[in-house]
């Protein structure tokens, strides 16, 4: 009856993971009934107060119980919660020892029995551990796991764990497909939306405490008073969640709302106009986290405007906020005017000679990989090699090249890759996790930003799965050592159902994805290779537009002989921003992963690969495979039908036959324009597209999601 009810229940995905249904299993009910049945907070703050809120919100829907909130303890089954200042209970248990390791963030969580009573401690130095500590312990009921002998310690190891809106001020998303912003700046101040608080406890759930409110092609109408109180609305609701805000500077705000006639960052003017406006800022919003810039790309104005190197920019920012404790993460995704030989190489030389330029409030913030959120590329060069420098490193949850908010893509394997990436920049085992963690060069400022997928649809992301990628993303902030598979199992269990033929089936189907559309979309390191401008389905074919290196033949670079981008000393020379031995290992034919060989070579349609499979053949095959294995997601999927809720089991259904549609798209495509340089037979049992090239070249899409409209 219990299964029946919840089913009937309607799931629109709102709740995201944090859905607190009533346990199924009735022992485990009583057990967590009995062990949790009341709440002691002795002293109150926003932050506790919202963690008690979520425990007792969390236990009566679980558990069908009200746990009482209590000042003091009274029976066995008592949740305390606190620091040793906020709660003389704690102060008594005589944890400094434990307490000195675990930071600002961290907590401890046990089984104890106080004054004769069995009860359950959430400790932490600062109400944000506590708060921590308090998600996890739902997360323990929330995945079954028994709570009768506790003993956990827990530390975030990146400190700023920071979400990044690409939110214009106009409620358009770049690159979002769930939506328009959340952000319903014509309401705020006086309007304050439920949702917000609900974002807040999502991210606090995962422990993500910053958030970037907008889009890095910035608008300096943010700086001003109108919209600083808006954005201060919204920091006095994330504040109990141990969430910072942080906004976008652009970098010619001097000018475009300040009245000077230059932004040069050495300028004395310039210099005091920030001064005067990050002071405003901080009366708006005393705990302002600082900025993300994107300076001197893609059209954005920055330093070298006025012959500035990017430190001379940062710096400005920095020397600003720095008595307010702010930070500045200056982006290394630049271009040059110039269009380069390699773009992939433009990072690494303008930011490498800078190393040790930037002050200590900067962290220069690197996209995983040196092109731009590829379904696959190599880590980027710049991970160990500017160890004088805090990076803080950026990955794209929302799916600019990976099918949108329409493909199920589980992203954690994308971003374990580079996590664990070596570099060797200080020998073997030095992975990029630790370049980020500041374990390997020593850094204290550290941090990690994910460019958010969520919209104001009703279930945030679009895709009931794209949530996972959210997910997923604090929880690798959290603990970058964390495996994707682990955290698919927890996602599933709190999102979807605990059953195991469920759990199973939903595993394999969100472990294999992303591999799955790297096989039809950008095979065996072939990148770049999307529509124009909208980057939706497949554009082989695109050349001829105002910048080569927006083209995709500029990237896979086809001909009779073969294809990929020569990446050796043969060719552009990128490799050698790499380590000797990272060098050694992608140099040859031979040596190069398959996964990368086109990215890093030019190869022969002929060369023979692992399988025995010429080059033409295997790209053939990887393209069928992928779109066929998205046949096999649709039927994993198929089979659950009664197993997961009706809403969300058909709208999965109707996005995977999408999917399935598009993966054909970019199959067909791929293999026949690619067919025009090879001049070979599509292989013997794959059967040929029914359609043309001309036909898939034709197709346009000028209502794609994701960028502004032009109207
Ligand atoms: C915010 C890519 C995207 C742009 C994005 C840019 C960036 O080029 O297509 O939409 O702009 O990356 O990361 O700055």
């Amino acid at each position: 009856m219990l299964l029946a009810s919840s089913l009937a229940k309607a799931e629109d995905g709102y709740r995201l993971w944090l859905r607190y249904d009533l346990i199924e299993n009735a022992n485990l009910r009583t057990e967590y009934a009995s062990a949790l049945n009341a709440i002691v907070l002795e002293r109150e703050s926003d932050v506790l107060k919202a963690a008690a809120y979520e425990l007792s919100l969390a236990l009566n829907g679980l558990t069908g119980i009200t746990p009482k909130i209590n000042k003091f303890l009274s029976g066995a089954g008592t949740v305390v919660l606190g620091t040793p200042e906020s709660s003389p209970i704690i102060a008594s248990l005589n944890l400094s020892e434990k307490l000195s390791q675990l930071g600002a963030e961290g907590y401890c969580l046990f089984s104890t029995t106080i004054k004769g009573k069995k009860s359950i401690v959430i400790a932490a130095n600062k109400d944000a551990g506590v708060l921590y500590g308090t998600f996890h312990l739902i997360r323990l009921l929330q995945t079954s796991q028994s709570v009768k002998n506790l003993s956990q310690q827990h530390t975030p190891k990146i400190q700023h764990r920071i979400l990044n809106h690409w939110d214009n001020l106009d409620r358009t998303v770049e690159r979002g497909y769930a939506g328009f912003s959340l952000w319903d700046w014509h309401k705020l101040p006086d309007y304050i939306d439920p949702r917000y608080r609900d974002y807040a406890r999502a991210n606090a759930s995962i422990g993500i405490n910053g958030s970037v409110l907008t889009n890095v092609n910035s608008n300096a109408q943010i700086l001003t008073e109108p919209y600083l109180r808006k954005v201060a609305a919204l920091a006095n609701v994330f504040r109990p969640y141990g969430i910072k805000v942080y906004l976008t500077a652009r970098f010619s705000a001097p000018v475009e709302i300040g009245g000077l006639s230059t932004a040069d960052p050495l300028d004395p003017a310039v210099k005091e106009w920030w001064k005067k406006k990050i002071d405003e800022i901080y009366t708006y919003v005393p705990d302002f986290g600082g900025f993300a810039v994107k300076a001197n790309s893609e059209g954005q104005p920055g330093p070298q405007n006025y012959n500035r190197t990017h430190a001379d920019g940062a710096n400005l920012l920095a020397d600003a906020l720095a008595p307010h404790n702010g930070i500045v993460m200056w982006r290394a995704f630049v271009y040059d005017n110039k269009v380069p030989e390699d773009r992939a190489k433009q990072a690494y030389n303008e930011f490498k000679p800078l190393d040790g330029k930037f002050r200590e409030n900067v962290m220069v913030q690197v996209k995983n990989g040196p092109i731009d959120f590829q379904p696959r590329e190599p880590f980027h060069p710049l991970f160990g090699a500017m160890p004088q420098t805090p990076i803080n490193i950026e990955f794209q949850i929302t799916q600019e090249y990976l099918g949108f908010a329409t493909h199920l893509v589980y992203l954690a394997p994308l971003f374990k890759e580079c996590l664990n990436a070596d570099t060797y920049a200080k020998g073997k085992g030095s992975f990029v996790y630790k370049v980020v963690d500041g374990s390997l060069d020593n850094h204290q400022l550290t941090g990690i930003a994910g460019v958010a997928n969520i919209g104001n649809d009703r279930n945030w992301c679009g895709h009931p799965f794209a949530q996972a990628n959210w997910f997923a993303f604090g929880r690798l902030a959290w603990d970058p050592t964390l495996n994707s598979e682990t955290i698919a199992d927890e996602w599933i269990r709190m999102t979807f159902s605990q059953e195991p033929e469920v759990v199973k089936s939903l595993k394999s189907v969100m472990l294999a994805s992303r591999e799955i559309t790297v096989n039809y979309m950008t095979p065996l390191g072939l990148h770049h290779i999307m529509g124009w401008d909208h980057h939706y389905g497949p554009g082989p074919w695109i050349k001829d537009k105002p910048r080569a290196d927006w083209t995709s033949v500029y990237y896979h670079k086809a001909d009779s002989f073969g294809i990929g981008f020569d990446r050796t000393k043969n060719g552009s020379g990128a490799l050698d921003q790499y380590a000797p031995e990272v060098q050694k290992q992608y140099s040859t034919l031979e040596s190069c992963p398959e996964e990368l060989l086109l990215w890093f070579h030019h190869v022969s349609w002929d060369h023979k690969m692992n399988s025995g499979r010429t080059l033409w053949e295997e790209l053939c095959h990887r393209y069928y495979q992928g779109a066929d294995s998205v046949k096999w997601m649709q039927k994993l999927w198929n089979a659950l039908e009664g197993k997961i809720d009706p809403d969300r089991f058909v709208q999965v259904k109707s996005l995977l036959n999408i999917q399935h549609n598009e993966a054909l798209l970019w199959r067909n495509s791929c293999v026949l324009y690619f067919q025009t340089f090879s001049g070979k037979e599509i292989p013997a049992g794959l059967d040929p597209p029914d359609k043309p090239l001309s036909y898939y070249e034709k197709l346009q899409f000028p209502f794609a999601p994701g960028i502004r409209p032009k109207w």
